[in-house]
This record gives structure tokens, sequence and C-alpha cells, in this order.
């Protein structure tokens, strides 16, 4: 297989300023014309070679005259130019219809459309398919009228008209330079919701989110988080718009979440429909942060965008870290921090410590559809958070100022961002580099010793980063620690909180004139990415669960000890309930907490969480450890979590999009949820009427969770009810399929068997594979039954997807690949499917590579 290795890059032969496309859109047979106006970037002698992929070369020519000199290798168009500066004409046909990959020109919904990153443009037309070629792009698109009514494509409209044959014309030109990969058109039968938004310096801009006409009064939230996000990156990091038009299109086939194109950005119709009866407050959340994410690429990510493919965290881990900065100043930031550290735990952490562990700048690929990962994207927003502290608020300003001037217009680097924050703080960021080269968790261990007699107390902290393949010995990185000790008699710190550097492998602090024995609070706001082990007691953990001031190390404190006592009980032991209890009682009884935090807080790990923690995972011993402690946690405060969910009811009147309200349903939903672990005979009764009575898909989407979990006489009716209200829904849908495919049952791994030959499963649609095959990965104890059949299953979908759909089949196999972490006969089943996948004929390269880097 063909590696790309990031020591091997170099500069472009040949540069393409300005390219003119020309579309006849038709789903069978699109034509393209494209004229590229090249230059040679210096003096060698070498061709031009385009990149190119599954299309009908029609014809090329140079300076205007036809040539035949022209060779293909493997897929690329070779052409020999004895020039400095050429105008190259090739006309090409493809068929989007037939394209079920997703990527290059598409057809979704009856709509027509592109998906360009990283490497799709080569499949519209031959271009040198590389970020560091910017050009200024014009694009005319014709397409039959009645039925492409809606035209669009990057920058601004220039001109329009009607042809003679029902088709018409347009006519877009983006006036920034621009890598292939931000390219897109849409041509479809679409409605429009308009907005505007006045840039601080007083420009107009004309906002528009296009969808089918049925969809247009799901936009409104959309659109106002646009806004939202317009305005906060011009306060926050003084960036404005740059063009008249800011166009988004939804469509329901798509790989990723959204894709940020210069001036049209596209989403995944699940990133931008919402209205109470349909969307959840967690889908109202995404929707905000992924509309702001793509919005602020603007900047980080299009005006300065990658040199090359290893740089993706470049513009992804900055513009995550932008995207939860933005979420957190719009409802609870303790709360959101939570929901992110909560998303790295379960998919970055997992893949740091597995066999597709990679730094967040990677040194190599076959295909780099594979790296758009949890440590590009999660992790990297980790490391610029990390140095948003070390910095400090100005001098990361200060940086990224810095920064977005020195490289407009460019194709930057890693080193470019961090050299440029290193220029302006004046901070030396030597060592912090190795976050950038160095894959694995860092685990940290710290010991709190205190000698009474002399009020001395000493914190011993270590650091060590377990191996990861192909990275065997690794270096101490820099951590920065946000520490505080409290006196454990009078609750009251012993001093401000302080950051420390943990820089080398073993690190000592000494406090003097601490007189009460102290407990620690560390690595509060997880302001550093790391595991961290402590010998700090089950007494000490309920205080700082009761007692901690910075609310992540307060919801940490009551994690840890609940996860101390799964890990135990599930490991075999007999382990007491009672401290865990107590501390969610003090947690829910506390008036003082915002309620959303109080449902974060006393939600118990994961099962996966759980199984990270265990030398070899033992998925059912994990499930019934939890199963025990949630039903006794629901037995023992049983009162209490009636009177919170009586509570919030009566509160929550009518569907409102507020932090308060969000807080008020999750803690209902939270509640819910314990009170059928209970046992308690009128749950099923119980969560039926929310599900009858809700005017919102949070409420009832939570009690079909609870109906499915259980077994009560409801349970049937309510799916059924679900599936004939929103059986014309598809993203409604998807959550039919999800909610039973996560279920805690027995039945679960044979009802996703049956799921998946429903009539309205289908694997072409990108979020309905997700929601059965991705939602069934992640329910740890339905997939690793220890017959294998979980694992089999995967393995026939993934075959079947990666036919259609290589890049969204390769990202669901990392569940098969966790194989080192199970006994031996689970390991045995996994690894036998791995190696039955990589054996498929015409396997695509996606797979081929995540299929056999797993068996390692
Ligand atoms: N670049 C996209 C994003 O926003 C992914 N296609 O993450
Ligand atoms: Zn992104």
């Amino acid at each position: 297989p063909h590696v790309t290795r990031r020591e091997d890059y170099t500069a472009p032969d040949w540069l393409v300023p300005e390219i003119a496309l020309d579309f006849a859109l038709d789903p069978a047979a699109t034509r393209v014309k494209a004229t590229l106006h090249v230059q040679r970037s210096d003096a060698h002698d070498r061709p031009l070679r385009l990149d190119g992929a599954g299309q009908t070369l029609l014809s090329v020519s140079v300076d205007g005259v036809a040539v035949n000199d022209w060779t293909i290798e493997g897929e690329t168009l070779v052409l020999p130019l004895t020039g400095s500066a050429h105008v190259v004409e090739t006309e090409v046909e493809i068929a989007p219809e037939r394209n079920t990959q997703l990527m290059g020109l598409y057809a979704s919904g009856g709509n027509l459309c592109t998906q360009c990153e990283a490497e799709g443009f080569r499949r519209i037309t031959y271009f040198p398919d590389r970020p560091d070629v910017l050009s200024r792009y014009q694009v005319r698109m014709t397409a039959d009228k009645a039925r492409y009514p809606v035209l669009l494509a990057n920058g601004d409209p220039i001109a329009a008209g009607d042809l003679p044959d029902g088709r018409h014309w347009a006519e877009w030109r983006d006036p920034f330079p621009k890598p292939c990969y931000l390219f897109a058109l849409v041509a479809g039968d679409l409605a429009v919701n308009r907005g505007s938004f006045t840039t601080m310096s007083g420009r107009e801009v004309a906002l528009g989110i296009w969808v089918r006409a049925a969809d247009v009064p799901r936009t409104d939230h959309a659109l106002a988080a646009l806004k939202a996000a317009m305005a906060w990156d011009e306060q926050t990091y003084g960036r404005e718009y740059d063009l008249d038009v800011f166009n988004i299109v939804a469509v329901d086939d798509f790989n990723f979440g959204a894709m940020e194109n210069k001036g049209l950005n596209i989403f995944n119709s699940r990133y931008i429909l919402a209205d109470p009866d349909t969307a959840t407050d967690y889908d109202y959340d995404g929707i905000a942060a992924v509309v702001a994410h793509e919005y602020f690429h603007n900047w980080s990510g299009n005006r300065v965008t990658c040199r090359d493919w290893f740089q993706l965290s470049l513009k992804e881990g900055f513009t995550v870290y932008r995207d939860q900065c933005f979420s957190a100043d719009q409802g609870s930031a303790a709360v959101k921090r939570i929901e992110d550290v909560r998303g790295l735990r379960a998919a970055q952490f997992p893949e740091d410590a597995g066999p597709l562990a990679h730094p967040i700048r990677p040194d190599s690929y076959q295909e780099i559809s594979n790296f758009y990962t949890a440590t590009i994207y999660n992790k990297g927003a980790e490391i610029i958070r990390m140095l948003a502290t070390m910095l400090g608020a100005q001098a990361f300003r200060a940086g990224t100022d810095l920064y977005f001037d020195r490289f407009d217009g460019t194709a930057a680097t890693c080193e470019d961002f961090v050299a440029s924050l290193e220029d302006a703080s004046g901070t030396d960021l030597t060592q912090f580099r190795r976050w950038y080269s160095q894959a694995g968790t860092p685990r940290i261990t710290a010991s709190l010793l205190h000698h009474k007699g002399s009020g001395r107390a000493e914190l011993v902290l270590a650091q060590n980063t377990p191996p990861t393949p192909g990275q065997t010995v690794k270096q101490p990185v820099v951590l920065p620690l946000r520490i505080k000790l409290f006196g454990a008699d009078s609750a009251q710190p012993y001093a401000p909180e302080q950051t420390v550097l943990l820089t080398e492998a073993e690190h000592r602090i000494v406090f003097e004139d601490v007189r009460e024995r102290p407990i620690l609070s560390i690595n509060r706001g997880f302001s550093a990415p790391a595991i961290l082990e402590t010998d700090r007691s089950a007494a000490d953990l309920a205080f700082l669960a009761a007692q901690d001031d910075d609310p992540f190390a307060r919801y940490e404190a009551l994690q840890q000890l609940m996860l101390d006592t799964l890990v135990e009980s599930a490991g075999g032991a007999r382990v007491d309930h009672a401290a865990v209890i107590a501390a969610i009682g003090g947690t829910l009884a506390n008036p003082q907490l915002d309620r959303a935090f109080v449902a974060e807080a006393v939600l118990l790990p994961s099962e996966s969480f759980i199984g990270d923690q265990m030398a070899v995972v033992d998925p059912e011993a994990i499930f019934r450890a939890r199963e025990t402690l949630r039903r006794d946690i629901g037995r023992a405060l049983e009162a209490s979590w009636r009177a919170a969910y009586d509570g919030a009811r009566a509160t929550t009147t009518g569907y409102v999009y507020s932090p308060e309200a969000k807080g008020l349903r999750r803690l209902k939903s939270v509640a819910l949820g314990y009170i059928a672990a209970s046992g308690a005979a009128d749950a099923g009764a119980l969560a039926f009427a929310q599900f009858e009575a809700a005017d919102n898909m949070t409420d009832r989407q939570s009690a079909l969770t609870t109906l499915v979990a259980g077994d009560s006489a409801q349970r049937t009716p309510a799916l059924d009810i679900f599936y004939n209200r929103y059986s014309d829904n598809a993203l409604v849908l998807d959550k039919w399929f999800s909610v039973q495919a996560m279920a805690p049952r027995d039945d679960t791994g044979a009802v996703v068997a049956e799921l998946a030959q429903h009539r309205d499963f289908t694997l072409s649609n990108p979020n309905r594979a997700r929601a059965l095959i991705g939602a069934f990965g992640v329910n740890q104890r339905a997939f690793n039954a220890a017959d294998g059949s979980g694992y089999r299953f995967l393995a026939d979908q993934l075959i079947a997807l990666d036919r259609l759909n290589p890049q969204t089949a390769a990202k669901l196999i990392p569940p098969l690949g966790r194989w080192k972490r199970f006994d031996s006969n689970r390991a045995a089943l996994m690894r036998a499917e791995l190696e039955r996948i990589v054996a498929v004929p015409g396997l695509s390269k996606d797979m081929a590579e995540q299929a056999s880097r797993s068996l390692d």
C-alpha cells in the first residue's frame, strides 16, 4: 500500500492562481470543463500532474490548442508543458447519481451537492488536489430549472439567467484564494430561511439557510446560532466575516457532520434541523456547536488553511477549541466542560490507548480520511486549551492575532501556529511541541504528604506516557495542572488556586504552614488531558464532591468515587455502596447547585469507561456491577428522585431552550432513569405518561429510553407509537434505531440483527448506518457477547458498507480493534473478524488501512 509521509513534503511544482469551472449539471452525466491558469513554481522541468479519480476524460487543451501528449499514471493526468505559465483546459464526465461514497459531486434527496475534503475535488475534475495550491474560483453552472431551481457556489453570486431548453445558469465568484477542498456547489429544489448580520465594521451580510421547503420552520435555531457565532468571533478573536453572503445548505446524506466550504457551508441535516417536537436539547446544543464550528473555520481553516493534511489539527483542534468556548459562553460553562471531557474519555482516550493511536500531527497515512479522528479534533482542542491556560487570555489572544495576521491567505503548519504564540507571548514552547509529535495519554500520579508537626505538605507528582504503536519511548510533556488544597476540617482553601507546570518525569512541591490535614484538588477544570491517579481516600473524594469550588473537580471527585466502587465490584469484591449513595444524595439535596450540573454529576460512568480502568474488560461483570449500583442508588434515594422528578416537572411548562430549562429536563430524565432502576412498580406507567404527555423530543426520547431498557407492558406500545408518529422524519427514525441498539438488555444483539433487516434500514445513508451499527458498536455488553455474534454482525455490515461508502465504513471499525483489552476468547473472535475483513477482495484502502492496523 502507498504510504504518504510528512517528512516527504515538498512545495508544489505548479501553482494554479486562477480556475474557471463550467458545470453542465445532470444526475446521470455531468460535464465539467475546467480552465486552469497554471504557473511553474520555480526553475524545474517537471510536467504538470493533475489528480483525478473515477471521471471520464473527454479532452485536454493547452493555451487553446487540443493536445494529446498527455498520459495517465494511475489516475493522475500528466501533461508536459514547456513555458512558465499556461492555460490548461480539460473536460470530463462524471455521474453524481452513481456516487455512493459521497465524495465529490453526488446526489442526495434529489439535489446535487459536493463534498471535497479531504480529497474529493479530484473526483470532480483534474486538479492538483492538495491544500497548499490556492486559487481564485469562478464557477458557472447550468441545470434543468424545474428540477434544480437553486444554484449555489462559493463566494458571491455575479450573474444568472435562463436558457431556451428549460435550463438556466448561474455564475459565482469567490475573491478569496482557496484550496480545492473548500470548493462547493449545490443545485436543488430548496427553500431558504434568510437573515442578515451587520459586521463590526458595518458591512451587511446576507445569510441563508437552504433546506427542503417543508423543513424551513426547523431552521430558526441554526440561523440564530449562526448570528451568535458571527458576533462571538468578532468579540473573542477580532475576526470579521469577509463576503457579502453566507449560505448553509442541509443535506440528508453526508459523511461528516458538516463542511466549512468558503461562503457555502454544507451540513448534514442533523446539525441544522430542529424543532421542539423532533429535536432534543442535545440536538439543539449540537446544532449550535457545529454551526459555530463551521463558521469559525472561515478564519481558522479558510483564510489560513493547512499546508498539508498532516497539519489537519491546525484547523480542527483550534476550531473545536473555539466552538467549545463559544458553547461554554452560551450556557453553563461547567456542564459544557463535563460533556467535553466525557466525550474525550469515550472516544479519544481509547483511541490513544489502542492500535489506531497517532499524534495530533501524524507522521504518515495511507488514507487521509482515516485521520479525521477524536485525536486530531478533541485532543487537538485540549492542546490549544493548555496553551490558552499557560499563556493567559491576553497573551493567547495576542498570539492568535499574530497567527492570523502572519498567515492570512496562506497554507500554514502547526509549527507556524506555535511559533506565533511563542513570539507574541515571549513564552518558550520548545518542550510543549512534544504534544504534536507524541501519541498516548499521559498518566499522572499525585500523592500529598502532610507532616502535622512541621506544618509542611509535599505534593509528589510524576508523569509517564505508555508506549503506543511505533513509539515505544516517550518523553515527559508539559502538563499545566490547576491545583488547590482544602483543609479537611474547615473546608477552607489553604491558598488560592495555582497552576503547576509539570514538565519533568517527577516533580515535588512543598507547601509550608499547612495546619490542617490538606485535601488535594488537582487538574481542576481538566486543565491537562491526562489520566490521574491519586492516593485520595473515598472520604477525601466525598469531601471534594461536596465542598470543591471548581465544578469540574467536584464532578470528577464524585465520578472517581463511583468508578473506584464499580471497578472493585466488577472485579468480584463485595462493595458497600453507602459512600456513593451519600455523595449523590448530598449533591441532589444541595440547592446551590445548578440543576444541569446535578444531572451530570449523579450519572454513573459508562460501561466502557469502567472497562478502560480494568486490566481485562469483563463486559458482563461491569454491566452487573453498574446495574446493581444503579438499583441501590435508585432505591436508597427513591424519595429524592421522585421529589426531583416532580419538582422538575412542575417547573417546566412549554418548551423553552434555555440553560435553566435544559437543566430541569435533564434532571427529570436522570431521575426517571433512577426511579426505573429502583424497580418501582409504577416506573413503566410513569415513563409512559411522560412519553405521551411530552411536548418536546427531549422528554419523549428520555421516556422511550427508559421504557426500552425495561420490560413493562408499555415498552412495545411506546416503540410503535414513536415509529408511527415519526415514520416520515429520517432524523427521528435514527433515534428509534439508536435507542434500541443502545438498550441495556439481554436481547439487544438479536434485536439489532433484526433491525438491520427493517425496511427503513439502509446502509446508503450514513446517519442511518451510524444510528444502528455505530450505536451497537459502543454498547459494550451487547457488542461483546461471548459467542462473538456482535463481532460477526459488525464485520458483515462493514463489509457491505465498504462497497458503498468506504469512508463511513472505516470510521466504524474501532470497536473491533479493542481485542487486546479483552479475554483471549473474545480477542480471538475479534481478530478472526478483522482478518475476514482484510481478506475481502476489492476492499477499500480506507478499510484496508484501519482493519490491518487494528490487527497489530
Ligand atoms: N472540516 C470538517 C469539519 O468541520 C470536516 N469535514 O470538521
Ligand atoms: Zn472542523
